[in-house]
């Protein structure tokens, strides 16, 4: 009897050990954050899945994107759609879950909220044709003059970046073009 008793315990130890994996699913993703763009997106996130699947909708609640994705080691993930066709301006629901199963996680998202780094400027491009030369000092100094109808970039144009566009920077600017000595543009 206890004999009996013996082994049903052990196969139901054998059943719960073998058991666990496999009823470990259904892990709860948390999103980290989304980055989309009119063609690509980027989900990033954690879980303790082995794997996740990311879905995108658009407001019409139709599916513009479904995949899989594996989970790191570290239990993160970053899931890279790309040759998708987003709207710019418009919000998407990203859901994310356990591949094998699970309640979705999900969040919107606007494509192109991510700000577009700001460019730096060519000091000295008065006209933004990509080349510093004498046509900008001409802009330059016309623009100075309150000539009618000249459109200037105004940062290019502070050449010694002082914040002021004057009588300055036009010298610089010759000085610079003239080949003088020591002449750096964007330096007062
Ligand atoms: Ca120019
Ligand atoms: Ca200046």
């Amino acid at each position: 009897m206890k004999k009996t008793l013996l082994s049903v315990l052990l196969i139901l130890c054998l059943i719960f050990q073998t058991a666990i994996p496999v009823n470990a699913k259904n892990e709860s993703v948390t999103i980290d954050s989304c980055v989309l763009t009119t063609s690509s997106a980027v989900i990033t996130g954690t879980t303790n899945a082995h794997a996740v699947m990311v879905r995108i909708k658009d407001d019409s609640k139709s599916i513009i994107a479904l995949q899989s994705f594996a989970v790191s080691a570290s239990g993160t993930f970053s899931a890279s759609l790309e040759d998708i066709s987003l709207t710019d301006g418009s919000a998407y629901t990203i859901s994310v879950a356990d591949y094998e199963g699970g309640a979705w996680t999900t969040t919107t998202a606007t494509v192109g909220s991510t700000p577009e780094p700001t460019e730096e400027p060519t000091f000295g491009d008065v006209n933004e044709d990509n080349e510093i030369n004498a046509k900008d000092v001409t802009m330059l100094r016309r623009y100075l003059a309150g000539g009618w109808n000249v459109e200037i970039n105004m940062l290019n144009s502070d050449v010694n970046n002082d914040g002021e566009i004057n009588a300055k920077d036009v010298t610089i600017l010759r000085r610079y073009l003239a080949g003088g000595w020591g002449v750096q543009l964007g330096k007062s």
